[in-house]
């Protein structure tokens, strides 16, 4: 080849080489294989080494280039920098509307019915302004202060998204955001562990430290991408969605997920939908940015100091937070498994309030340096239980508290190990189990009891929801069921913003509870209901019954020396004095009605109950005695009164009839009953 023929050459490589990277880079198709196609490039290459006069900057040979950089150039915007307002809420989108409909009625005399916005999505990537001459890359900026920003024109050629050389030879400055795909993302960080590098938290930081590489040979390596926005100098058609079919046309890399709204409902309902859908792509989107759609209205809304009027970002709920690690606490899952769970001061994340977050196991505590009173960075992305993914360790004061890892279940005080329990297989990770292996199932027991019927009666709160509750590090005993908020409900599987309104709803209504009721919930050993109620009547307020004595417990009626002596030990034990004062504290009430008594027949007569009764179950049976001033008791004693029994009647049969105490049928009982 001569030279003249070699040019013509190199031409064609060029031109073949540019085609195949804007299908694949810019409208993701591979026409031809990576190995073809750095074919292509080898030979550009090698035409161009033997004639170095003919390469021009524009060659695809030329994104990256020799030599890293000592720092980087600073370069004056020719561009004013605009910065956006930022909505949360569709109130605040109304609000901005209605500012400016004022406005444009100030200017013009009159008020617009509507308008017509172009909703596009807002990439959380790295701003950047791209300066085009006679269609040729000139210069890529980064967005600095706004006034003046950095020469990272090396490093964004390295961009295979990016075009050196626009489809037509005009000069433009248009802006866009470069951003890191998640994929990308994940084996940079695998590398970089492996190297005992810092992992990048996100896309976006990577993005950002990639740009700021003064060695664009490692910016071509992490493969950055690009969605360019706008054109902000040159010519500009006269509205955004044209705009928008103009930088595509001339070979940018647009997003293709917009949509043109001629209404603010449809703007919600396409946010809404993208806050539904955003982790489905590989970049990050933190909300929308709706725009004016006419190029008119436009210019006629202006600019404030910092940002344009016509042009607002309406955010996705903030999903990361900072809040304060309250204590550490050890929940005992259904195999066993010690799971460390934070109590956080409550932090308003993703819409909700969050609470609680996991940690996982000990090794994450030690991982994250975690202590309690931390100052820590939780995240709930999407459906997941909240997490922290950061301590802020400078925001210390001293005070505060290195977290222990248990040698004993914290439920049943077994001693923990890393095997599973009923098993030889020791667990390689770092989990730590129980070796009760009914510990979580006593654990799950004591909730049900507390929440069932004849105790809190907490609707919507069934054996399920319990042990998913328990499960999730949500709760760890009843008293957490108090604090419970609709935010720590709505992640789990289940449940929806309804049904978690629901079930707070039900704990909230049953806060207030009588004395007998708030006995029978402490689930004491051989305090049934009637006992609790026994207990009720005769002590009247809480502290009285928990300081009584064994002598002064068997003054109750229905109560014996071995009730009397679990009542003491319950009382003695500080978990459950602990336990009783968490109950308070999140706000149960024990009601102290004043009790009148209305003496009826059954005055001075003490009932048991045994079998099944035909005509009335045995709450109705029970309801009936106590209404007629009546006492219902759990044991048979020589005290009492009647032993009621129904069909197949139990033990108590047998004892009544050992210690003489008369024994009722149903009908004989019925007829006692009648007034
Ligand atoms: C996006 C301004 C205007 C042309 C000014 C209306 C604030 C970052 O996807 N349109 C987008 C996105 C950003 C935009 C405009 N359209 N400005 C846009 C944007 N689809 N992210 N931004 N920016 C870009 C910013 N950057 C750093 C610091 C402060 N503000």
């Amino acid at each position: 080849m001569n030279k003249h023929e070699v040019e013509k050459r190199i031409q064609k490589l060029r031109k073949e080489i540019d085609y195949y990277r804007h299908q694949y880079h810019v409208l993701d198709k591979l026409e031809i294989s990576e190995a073809a196609l750095d074919s292509l490039k080898k030979e550009l290459y090698d035409l161009e080494t033997n004639y170095p006069d003919l390469i021009t900057p524009d060659s695809p040979t030329q994104r990256v280039a020799g030599e890293a950089l000592d720092k980087f150039e600073k370069v004056k915007h020719k561009v004013t920098q605009w910065s956006f307002d930022d909505a949360f809420c569709r109130e605040d989108m109304e609000t901005w509307r209605d500012k400016i409909f004022n406005y444009l009625e100030k200017q013009t005399g009159k008020r617009p019915l509507e308008f017509d916005y172009m909703c596009e999505l807002k990439i959380d990537g790295l701003h950047t302004v791209l300066t085009y001459e006679k269609g040729l890359l000139k210069l890529a900026a980064t967005r600095g202060n706004g006034l003046v920003g950095e020469n990272v024109t090396q490093n964004i050629k390295t961009i295979q998204s990016v075009p050196l050389r626009l489809t037509e030879a005009i000069d433009v400055i248009v802006e866009g955001e470069i951003w890191m795909g998640r994929k990308i993302l994940t084996m940079l960080n695998k590398e970089r562990e492996k190297n005992g590098e810092l992992i990048f938290a996100n896309p976006r930081n990577a993005a950002a430290g990639t740009i700021r590489q003064l060695d664009s040979a490692v910016v071509a390596k992490r493969k950055l991408n690009t969605f360019i926005y706008d054109i902000s100098d040159g010519e500009i058609p006269t509205n955004q969605e044209q705009e928008l079919n103009r930088l595509t046309k001339l070979g940018f890399k647009v997003n293709p997920y917009r949509k043109l709204c001629h209404s603010l409902d449809e703007v919600i309902d396409f946010w809404q939908e993208w806050q539904k859908k955003k982790d489905s792509q590989d970049y990050w989107i933190d909300g929308i940015v709706i725009k004016v759609n006419e190029r008119n209205f436009q210019n006629l809304l202006g600019y404030t100091g910092k940002s344009p009027r016509w042009a607002i970002a309406l955010k996705f709920p903030a999903e990361q937070g900072t809040t304060v690690v309250e204590e550490v606490y050890v929940q005992v899952g259904r195999t066993g498994a010690l799971t460390p769970v934070a109590k956080l001061k409550p932090v308003r994340l993703a819409g909700t309030t969050v609470t609680h977050a996991t940690l996982h196991n000990f090794d994450e505590i030690d991982r994250l340096g975690l202590k309690i009173g931390d100052t820590v960075i939780v995240e709930k992305a999407g459906d997941i239980i909240p997490k922290i993914v950061q301590v802020l360790p400078r925001m210390r004061t001293g005070k505060e508290k290195s977290i222990i890892k248990p040698s004993q279940c914290p439920v049943c005080g077994s001693p923990v190990s890393n095997r599973i329990f009923d098993s030889d297989k020791i667990d390689k990770s770092v989990a730590l189990y129980c070796k009760n292996s009914s510990c979580f199932a006593q654990e799950l027991e004591k909730i049900n009891h507390f929440v069932s019927k004849g105790a809190f009666d907490i609707d919507h709160c069934g054996v399920k929801i319990v042990e998913q509750l328990v499960n999730a590090g949500l709760i760890k005993d009843a008293s957490d069921l108090f604090v419970l908020t609709v935010g720590d409900l709505e992640g789990l599987e289940r449940f929806g913003e309804k049904s978690a309104k629901n079930l707070v709803e039900a704990i909230k209504n049953k806060k207030e509870i009588s004395l007998s009721r708030f006995i029978n919930a402490l689930g004491i050993t051989h305090v049934g209901e009637e006992t609790a109620e026994d207990l009720a009547e005769h002590f009247f307020t809480l502290d009285k019954i928990m300081s009584a004595d064994e002598t002064k417990l068997i003054e109750v009626g229905g109560v014996g020396d071995k009730v009397a002596r679990a009542i003491v030990e319950y009382f003695k034990n500080n978990k459950n004095r602990i336990y009783i004062n968490k109950l308070l504290v999140n706000g149960v009430r024990i009601n102290k009605q004043a009790r009148q008594k209305i003496v009826g027949k059954l005055s001075g007569m003490s009932f048991v109950l045994t079998g099944t009764l035909f005509s009335m179950t045995r709450d109705e049976a029970k309801i009936k005695i106590k209404a007629l001033s009546g006492e219902v008791n759990d044991f048979v004693s020589k005290n009492i009164s009647y032993v009621i029994a129904g069909s197949e009647p139990g033990s108590k049969y047998n004892k009544a009839i050992k210690l003489g105490v008369k024994i009722l049928d149903e009908s004989e009982f019925v007829k006692l009953l009648k007034v």
